[in-house]
């Protein structure tokens, strides 16, 4: 079996991006960032064309990072006007709703950019303008994109909170945000289970520091009954249907905030991750158009969901810039079967499919038959992202769902990122199983060793990039400093990604993951640290330490070691309490896989929990605990040991 995958014949013909292409190019991107991004900015539909290019110091002192700062533009406007001449009765999106017999929808160009501009005079009318915060809480349905597209044309700033977060999680998101308005629906569907969206809304506005919100638009989708609290909550489309269909777009600076969206860390509460307009949807919609090859007759199909970054970027920002046609699927891999994912792309003539590993593994799981059932014919390009993809994984994809002819992209990035930083293109190199390959154009990766030094050739280390992109986060919301000290205190002059990877002999990387106190659950991160709140907020937990293991389909799991105040008992009961109690904290993506008792933790004398003893007990590793010496009571060890899973 060779591990190296050459692009396919035809492929590299028809390609945007050649070989050619990508060296000439890429030399250009770093040699002259101001001429090379310069140009690729005129992709773009600029109110005033930017004449400063790029303005970045990651220096302590004078620290900034800014893009085209003297531009000015609409998001809203690139995703939507700037297509309707050419292109107004084009899809912009499908709608594939959950139940497969339900009904598809497919939205033009022209309908799409009506809706937006409708929601845009709606939340005008309601004192929403210029700066102000919405909370975006919705299933995969259509006016999750509207939502979004509405708020850049009137130049509010998104933060879209994922359906699977709980009531305690939005009201952290609405009070770090200050949300003014939120836009949810009566219920969400996935797998045929209803998804309490309003319900938990409604929960969220009863807790503390979430008095910004004063208005809830509730979009009407499964017709489940709700409780409206009059004046605040009103129905999407008495508000919404009776506006015009036009509507202003603000004229945004480059540099006007686009959205924030929270991802985990390694310490504290999610972080309020800030995007702007400019450089942000000028390298969501190159990365899109340059990685996925997309053309005009592709259907492009991402199954993220707009809850993360994939769904900011490649569900919504970067197609509808590149008018592309955009699938939204509101369900699970698995309903009614293993065979969903295969029969929309049959259903739909998808040609362009970009997913998950975890969904890949599962999928694997259950073995060829329901894929080799359907025709897969219109696939052309496969796409990978969220985790590193284990290379048998990836063999099964490209051998039995792309049948040895669809290149795959292994896409890494990061919700700080704002696009695609390294990758295939998949015209351009040939692919290894399990690596990401090579940078995008105008992005310098470099690994270093512990003590910030940068390594040469074949290594591995901690992944930095040297130099900013146009897609970079600007800040943490709200908290300029914690930016600073989350990705560039740790080695002066580079930005930080958290990642460990490898470089091989050809200069391929390979992503070996979180090298901080991350989990990757599924291709959701989790902070270890969030968890630990959750449960320590327990009245009956005294103490907890939260770590990752190996998950088959997962990839990471979460385990978590619990230790009781005194005079509590453990017991099974409690164990399912505590899970519970996380699933209500944070939602249901956190958790724990499992739950093991601890009667204490292992601690250096200085009070450290090891968490390296702890992972390698989770690991199901006992004989790799490496040094003991430094712990305060090795005796601790020896009673996780004899509880631990698989023991
Ligand atoms: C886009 C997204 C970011 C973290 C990142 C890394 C992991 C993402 C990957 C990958 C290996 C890939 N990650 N893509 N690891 N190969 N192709 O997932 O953003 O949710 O912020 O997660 O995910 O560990 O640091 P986000």
């Amino acid at each position: 079996m060779s591990d190296v995958y050459p692009v396919p014949e035809g492929f590299a013909a028809q390609a945007n991006v050649t070989k050619a292409d990508y060296e000439r190019d890429y030399a250009e991107s770093v040699r002259d960032p101001e001429g090379f991004w310069g140009r690729i900015a005129q992709r773009l539909e600029w109110m005033t064309p930017p004449t400063r290019i790029r303005d970045v110091s990651y220096d302590r002192q004078n620290f900034q990072i800014r893009w085209f700062a003297d531009g000015e533009l609409n998001a809203s406007v690139n995703c939507l006007d700037r297509h309707l001449a050419t292109r107004g009765d084009k899809t912009a999106l499908i709608f594939e709703p959950d139940d497969p017999a339900g009904e598809v929808l497919h939205v033009t160009y022209r309908d799409l950019h009506a809706r937006v501009c409708r929601l845009g005079n709606a939340l005008r009318n309601l004192g929403v303008g210029k700066g102000d915060r919405v909370t975006i809480y919705l299933p995969m349905i259509v006016e999750a994109a509207v939502a979004m597209l509405a708020c850049a044309r009137i130049g509010a700033i998104h933060t879209v909170v994922f359906g699977g977060f709980s009531a305690n999680s939005i009201a952290d998101r609405v009070r770090d945000s200050g949300a003014k308005l939120i836009i949810t629906a009566d219920e969400g569907l996935r797998g045929s289970k209803k998804v309490p969206l309003k319900a938990n809304v409604d929960a969220a506005l009863k807790l503390p520091g979430t008095t910004t919100v004063e208005t809830v638009l509730v979009v009407r989708h499964t017709g489940g009954a709700v409780d409206m609290q009059m004046p605040r909550d009103r129905w999407y489309d008495a508000v919404v249907d009776s506006q015009p269909d036009t509507c202003e777009p603000e004229r945004m600076n480059a540099e006007d905030p686009l959205f924030i969206l929270y991802t985990s860390g390694s310490t504290g509460k999610p972080k309020g991750v800030l995007h702007t307009t400019g450089g942000y949807l000028l390298f969501a919609s190159y990365t899109h158009w340059a990685v996925f090859d997309i053309k005009d007759d592709d259907v492009y199909w991402c199954t993220a969901d707009v809850g993360w970054v994939t769904g900011h970027s490649y569900i919504v920002y970067g197609p509808l810039a590149n008018g592309a046609t955009s699938l939204m699927f509101e369900g699970v891999p698995s309903y009614p079967d293993a065979s969903r994912f295969w029969q929309v792309v049959d259903k739909h003539q998808v040609s362009i499919f970009y997913t998950a590993p975890t969904a890949i593994r599962a999928l694997m799981r259950e073995g060829d038959e329901p894929v080799r059932k359907t025709s897969r014919k219109s696939l052309r390009l496969l796409g990978s992202v969220g985790e590193p993809i284990n290379p048998e994984a990836w063999r099964w994809y490209y051998d039995v769902v792309g049948e040895g002819r669809c290149p795959i992209v292994d896409t890494w990035w990061q919700t700080e990122n704002g696009g695609i930083l390294i990758s295939p293109l998949p015209g351009a190199w040939a692919t290894k199983p399990g690596s990401a390959t090579k940078p995008f154009f105008g992005v310098q990766p470099a690994i270093v060793d512990a003590a910030g030094n940068v390594l040469e050739g074949e290594c591995e280390g901690n992944l930095v990039i040297m130099d900013s992109w146009p897609g970079q986060m600007r800040t943490v919301y709200g908290d300029d400093q914690r930016f600073f000290d989350t990705y560039f205190a740790a080695y002066p002059g580079m930005y930080f990604t958290g990642d460990g990877a490898r470089r091989d002999a050809d200069g391929y990387y390979w992503i070996t993951g979180r090298v901080d106190d991350v989990i990757n659950v599924s291709g959701h991160r989790i902070g270890t640290a969030e968890v630990e709140s959750a449960l320590v907020l327990h009245p009956k937990v005294a103490e907890a330490a939260v770590v990752g293991f190996p998950h088959d389909i997962k990839g990471q799991g979460i385990y978590a070691y619990v230790t009781l105040v005194a005079g509590e008992v453990e017991s099974d009961e409690l164990l399912k309490e505590l899970v519970a109690h996380v699933r209500k904290e944070i939602g249901p993506i956190a958790s724990p896989d499992f739950l093991q008792w601890a009667p204490a933790l292992p601690k250096t004398r200085s009070g450290k929990i090891m968490r390296r003893i702890l992972r390698k007990i989770a690991e199901n590793a006992p004989d790799q605990l490496g040094d003991t010496s430094t712990l305060a009571d090795p005796s601790v060890v020896d009673a996780l040991l004899d509880n631990r899973r698989g023991a």
